[in-house]
C-alpha cells in the first residue's frame, strides 16, 4: 500500500488493520489490474475507446443514452463536484435516489473524480441517513428531489451541502451541470483506493459500512457475470434491486457496462410491470429476488418473454418449488447465487447446466469456499456448519470492531449455515442465527418453507421458532395464501400433513398463522426476527 490519489485520506485511515482482512486471491489472469485504476474510467471512458460510443448504455424512465451521451453527462457532473462544490479526491458523497439513469450519472461522476460514493436505499429515514452520514463522514449529498423530505430532516455535523436533481429550483444539480464542460480528466486513483462505501442491510445495531476499492468493482465484473452468467455485448439487463444494494448495482448497471451491454433503470416494479418491461425493451438477463420470481411465475404466460435468456436469483435462498414453477412458466433454468455486501457480489453459484434444486452451487471461479465446524475445521461432507469464503473481494468494515467477527483466519464468515454434499455442492440451511432448536433437533426454517411452498395454496411463507409451554420451542409457519385460497383449520391440517409427507415428520409446523404479507427488508429479505418477536408476544 504505497500510492494513493486521495487528498482526503479518511478512507485509508479508517480501513481495518491489514492483518484483519480476508486473504485476497488474484490467481485468475483476468484479475491482474494495473496499480493505477479508476473503475469509472474502465467502465465508461474505455467503452468509448472500445468503439461502443454509439451503443445504448442506459434506458428507462423515458431516457435512452448511448455510452458517449452518458460519458458527457458524467463529465459535466464531475465538474460540478470539483468546481462548484469544491470537493477533492477521497471525499465522501452520499447518493440518494430511485433507480434511474440520473443515479448512474452521479455514481460514475463521484468515482471518476476520485471521490467515494456512499450508496443508500431510497426508503431510508432521516435517522438512518444521519447515522450513515456520521459514520462515513459524508460531506455532500446528491439527492433525487422526490426523496427530499427525509433528507431535509437529516442532521449531521459533517454534512456541508445537499444538491437536488429533478427540481425546478434554479440551483438544481442539472442547472449546474448545464454550465459545465463535457470533458473531465479522471483522477488517477490507486487500485486499492476506496471508491464505494456500501452499508449492510443488517437488522440490529449501528449499520456496518463496507469499503470497496476500484479493483473490487472490476473484480466482480470480471468473475461471476463472465464465467457463470456468460454476459455478452448484446445483453440488456433488467433488475428490481435498488442500486444502493450491491446485488442491483452489479447486475443491472456495472456488469452490462463492462461488456458494452445495456442497463435498464426503472424505479419501481410490480410483477406485471417487470414482465411488461422485459417485453418492451427485449431484456435478456434478469436480476431479482426469489419471492419476486415466484410472484411473476403465476402471470408470466401473459407476456412475451422470448428475449429473456438468463435469470439470476439472489438475496435469499431459492426454494426448489420456485425454481420449478419459474422453469415451467418460462422454460428458463434459474441461476441461484449467494452474494454479500461484504464481498460485494455473488461468490457461490452455478450455470444452468449444473443447477441442482436446493443447492446454491459451487464457488464462482476466482473464489474459494468451505464449511467449518465450531473449531474452525472443515466440516465433513453432509455436515452442517458455518460458510467461509474468500476471493478477490472481501470484507473491510469502516472503523468497526465487528471486522474480527466477519473475518476469521483470513476467511469471510458470512453468518450462514451450509453443508457441502457428496457432489461438492454448497447447500444452504439458514442464517446461523435462524437455526431453530426444537425438541432436541436442529431445524432450518427454509427447509420447512421449501416443503410448504410445494403446496398450491401458498404464495410465500416463513418458519420461525415459537415458544410452547410443553415443548419449549416449536416450529411456527407464517403463511401468505395465493389468491382464491382461504385460511381454515382444515387447510392447517392439510398443510401439516403435506409437510410430514415430504420431510422428516418432526419438522412439521405445529403452529400455522395466515397473514397478508411477510415483513421484508428493503433488500427483499424476510425479517424473521420480526416474526419471531411476534410469536413470542402472542404467547405471552
Ligand atoms: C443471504 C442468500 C441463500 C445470505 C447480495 C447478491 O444478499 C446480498 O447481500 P446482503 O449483504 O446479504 C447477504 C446474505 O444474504 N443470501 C444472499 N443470497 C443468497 N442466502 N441463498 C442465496 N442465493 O444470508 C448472505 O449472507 O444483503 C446478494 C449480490 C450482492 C449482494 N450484496
Amino acid at each position: 500500500m504505497t500510492y494513493t490519489a486521495h487528498i482526503d485520506t479518511f478512507a485509508r485511515d479508517n480501513l481495518p488493520p491489514q492483518d484483519q482482512w480476508a486473504d485476497l486471491i488474484f490467481d485468475l489472469p483476468e484479475l491482474q489490474y494495473p496499480d493505477k485504476l479508476n473503475c469509472a474510467v474502465e467502465l465508461l471512458d474505455k467503452a468509448i475507446d472500445n468503439g461502443w460510443g454509439d451503443r445504448v448504455a442506459i434506458l428507462g424512465n423515458g431516457i435512452q443514452w448511448t455510452y458517449s451521451e452518458l460519458l458527457e453527462k458524467v463529465n459535466q457532473a464531475a465538474n460540478v463536484l470539483t468546481e462548484d462544490l469544491g470537493l477533492v479526491s477521497g471525499n465522501r458523497v452520499l447518493l440518494r435516489g430511485a433507480n434511474h439513469p440520473m443515479l448512474a450519472v452521479t455514481w460514475f461522476a463521484v468515482i471518476k473524480a476520485g471521490m467515494i460514493a456512499v450508496t443508500t436505499m431510497p426508503l431510508l429515514r432521516a435517522k438512518e441517513l444521519g447515522e450513515i452520514i456520521d459514520k462515513a463522514q459524508v460531506q455532500v449529498v446528491l439527492c433525487d428531489s422526490r426523496f427530499a423530505d427525509e433528507m431535509q430532516k437529516t442532521e449531521s455535523d459533517y454534512l456541508k451541502q445537499t444538491l437536488y436533481y429533478f427540481t425546478d429550483a434554479a440551483d438544481g444539480f442539472e442547472s449546474h451541470m448545464a454550465t459545465k464542460s463535457t470533458d473531465f480528466a479522471a483522477v488517477d486513483t490507486a487500485l486499492d483506493d476506496t471508491c464505494l462505501i456500501a452499508f449492510t442491510s443488517g437488522t440490529t445495531g449501528i449499520p456496518k459500512a463496507t469499503m470497496h476499492f476500484h479493483r473490487d468493482v472490476m473484480a466482480i465484473c470480471d468473475t461471476f457475470p463472465k464465467s457463470v452468467v456468460k454476459i455478452q455485448a448484446d445483453d440488456i439487463c433488467i433488475g428490481s434491486p435498488p442500486l444502493g444494494f450491491t446485488f442491483g448495482l452489479g447486475g443491472i448497471l456495472l456488469f452490462p457496462m463492462r461488456v458494452g451491454g445495456t442497463s435498464i433503470l426503472i424505479e419501481k416494479y410490480s410483477p406485471e410491470s417487470y414482465l411488461q418491461t422485459i417485453a418492451d425493451f427485449k431484456a435478456t438477463i434478469s436480476w431479482t429476488a426469489p419471492f419476486f420470481y415466484r410472484k411473476m411465475a403465476d402471470i408470466a404466460a401473459n407476456y412475451d418473454l422470448s428475449s429473456l435468456r438468463k435469470t439470476i436469483s439472489a438475496g435469499e435462498a431459492l426454494p426448489a418449488a420456485t425454481r420449478k414453477i419459474w422453469k415451467e412458466a418460462t422454460g428458463i433454468e434459474m441461476i441461484d447465487g449467494i452474494g454479500a455486501t461484504e464481498l460485494l457480489h455473488i461468490f457461490i453459484s452455478h450455470t444452468e447446466d449444473e443447477a441442482k434444486p436446493n443447492a446454491t452451487g459451487k464457488p464462482v471461479p476466482g473464489y474459494q469456499a468451505k464449511v467449518i465446524d465450531e473449531n474452525g475445521n472443515e466440516a465433513p461432507v453432509g455436515t452442517v456448519g458455518r460458510l467461509a469464503a474468500k476471493g478477490p473481494t472481501g470484507c473491510r468494515y469502516l472503523a468497526d470492531d465487528r471486522q474480527t467477527v466477519y473475518v476469521q483466519d483470513g476467511w469471510n464468515i458470512t453468518g450462514d449455515s451450509y453443508l457441502v454434499d457428496e457432489e461438492g455442492y454448497f447447500v444452504y440451511q439458514a442464517r446461523s442465527d435462524d437455526m431453530i432448536i426444537t425438541t432436541g433437533y436442529n431445524v432450518a426454517g427454509p427447509e420447512v418453507e421449501g416443503a410448504l411452498l410445494k403446496h398450491d395454496s401458498i404464495a410465500e411463507c416463513a418458519v420461525v421458532g415459537a415458544p410452547d409451554e410443553e415443548r419449549g420451542t416449536i416450529l411456527k409457519a407464517y403463511i401468505v395464501l395465493r389468491e382464491g385460497f382461504k385460511g381454515s383449520d382444515e387447510l392447517v391440517k392439510e398443510l401439516q400433513d403435506f409437510v410430514k409427507n415430504d420431510i422428516a415428520p418432526y419438522k412439521y409446523p405445529r403452529a400455522i398463522e395466515f397473514i397478508s404479507a411477510l415483513p421484508r427488508t428493503q433488500t427483499g429479505k424476510v425479517q424473521r426476527y420480526v416474526l419471531r418477536q411476534q410469536a413470542w408476544q402472542e404467547t405471552k
